[in-house]
């Protein structure tokens, strides 16, 4: 009940994902998708104690890719990033969690895989900038936009963690 609120919230006002409730959005690109590092990569935000609220495999359009990257749009590199970006399945997913859009960051490294640490997604899996496998929101008002603009609030689950109690004191 306080999850259909609290959703509602969210929807109405853009800004009830706030401590517990926080949400990213994250996606394995399409070279993440074709080298088979999508399970690699749910199970290190499933691991770390996140809850996924949404989760679906899709081809995105141009449309929603120029969107998605609006504020790049004068950069060298965009209409690679865009062909890129739509070669093949993405698989995009919604993570909660107390600090998750700040903490996803911190798990998948730097934009260029070169400035990424051993022991992140980019540090561990990819080598150049323009494959870097994995997409997460930099701010929360940014994971809020994205959200809207990748998934409709049906799609995004309400559900109780078990684990909870394990995961926040
Ligand atoms: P981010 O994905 O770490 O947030 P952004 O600066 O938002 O990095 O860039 C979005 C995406 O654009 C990057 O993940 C990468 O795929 C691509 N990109 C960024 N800089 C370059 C570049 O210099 N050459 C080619 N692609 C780039
Ligand atoms: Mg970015």
């Amino acid at each position: 009940m306080i999850c259909l609120f609290l959703s509602i919230f969210a929807y109405i006002f853009q800004s009830g994902w706030t401590g517990v409730n926080e949400r990213t959005f994250i996606a394995v690109k399409p070279d993440g998708v074709q080298r088979k590092l999508v399970g690699e990569i749910l199970h290190r935000f499933e691991r770390k104690g996140f809850k996924l609220v949404g989760l679906k495999l899709v081809q995105a359009s141009e449309e929603l890719l120029r969107e998605h990257y609006w504020d790049l749009r004068s950069k060298p590199f965009f209409t690679g990033l865009l062909s890129y970006m739509s070669s093949g399945p993405i698989v995009a997913m919604v993570w909660e969690g107390l600090d998750v859009v700040k903490t996803a960051r911190k798990m998948m490294g730097e934009t260029n895989p070169a400035d990424s640490l051993p022991g992140t997604i980019r540090g561990d899996y990819c080598v150049e900038v323009g494959r870097n496998v994995i997409h997460g929101s930099d701010s929360v008002e940014s994971a809020q936009k994205e959200i809207s603009l990748w998934f409709h609030q049906n799609e995004l689950q309400c559900w109780e963690n078990s684990a909870n109690h394990w995961i926040y004191n």
